[in-house]
């Protein structure tokens, strides 16, 4: 909020073709930086789910060995949840064991030069009973079709910046109109295959991404042709990553993925039931100014 009251603006153009419009204060369950309690030694699972439409955290935590243990919540390979960047919409379930009464795990966003307290999970009460030594926490795999990498059919994506329709902008450049003020305008700053579906609505709707056939696997190569970070989501379906140029991963199942500026992003799954999916960036600003689009399955 500003000094005299009024709200900061929510989207701006600037925040919109760029890495969004960033809010001042960071919320966690209504708060700032809330303090969690939990018995000593007890097994904690706590589920992060990025709901910001634009910053994306990247994951610091202290106090005690912290994992993953789901990625948008299908169960993964345990592994180290230091540095995993947390792009809006993503979803990832941490395991670790308690400390002892009055220590705390911390979990911080260590993007920034300086760190951001996030969370605080504190020990308090009596010891978690416990007989002799807890397994490790095993979460049931996911029950999800398994992609058929040989043989699949191999999709090529490019997220670019866009562009305005060009006969508009230069009727407007002619006559000296504004388009905004006119509102004739949908603002397109991003594009996917050098398409744009700006707004949300379905009068700008345009061709399908790609034409899927349903049970067939699909290997997509996501290219990120610009300077900003773009968390991308498919609707209907659970993807597995598989590699990706500038990130170190073990393959791992999600509906959302980061794709790092010039990075190269290796995706792989079944197509579903027969519809219309959408395939957008979740920041919304960018999805509202062009970055959406669908895949048809038939
Ligand atoms: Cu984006």
């Amino acid at each position: 909020m500003k000094p005299d009251g009024s709200f900061e603006p929510f989207l701006t153009d600037q925040g919109a073709g760029r890495a969004g419009t960033f809010g001042k204060i960071r919320a966690v369950n209504g708060g700032q930086a809330p303090t969690i309690a939990v018995a000593p030694g007890s097994r904690v699972r706590l589920r992060l789910l990025n709901i910001d439409a634009t910053r994306i955290p990247v994951l610091g935590t202290s106090g005690a060995p912290v994992t993953i243990v789901a990625t948008d919540g299908n169960a993964c390979d345990p592994y180290p949840a230091n540095d995993w960047r947390l792009g809006p919409a993503m979803r990832v379930d941490l395991a670790f064991t308690a400390p002892a009464e009055g220590q705390a795990v911390t979990i911080e966003d260590v993007w920034g030069a300086k760190p951001v307290l996030l969370a605080r999970v504190e020990s308090h009460g009596a010891a978690a009973k416990r007989d002799g030594k807890a397994p490790p926490l095993k979460l049931p795999t996911a029950e999800l079709p398994a992609p058929l990498l040989k043989g699949a059919v191999r999709l090529d994506v490019a997220l670019a910046t866009g562009h305005g329709d060009p006969a508009m902008e230069a009727w407007a450049k002619e006559t000296g109109m504004s388009l905004d003020a006119l509102c004739l305008s949908q603002k397109i700053f991003w594009s996917i295959n050098k398409q744009a579906w700006p707004g949300v609505g379905h009068d700008k709707k345009m061709p399908p991404l790609f034409e899927l056939k349903a049970g067939s696997t699909y290997v997509a190569e996501l290219f990120n042709a610009t300077p900003h970070w773009h968390p991308m989501h498919l609707h209907g379906h659970t993807f597995r990553v598989l590699r990706a140029s500038k990130t170190r991963y073990r393959p791992f199942w999600a509906d959302t993925v980061l794709v790092g500026p010039d990075e190269r992003v290796e995706i792989a799954f079944v197509a579903g039931e027969p519809g219309d999916w959408m395939f957008h960036c979740h920041i919304i600003e960018h999805q509202e100014t062009g970055m959406m689009g669908y895949l048809r399955v038939s």
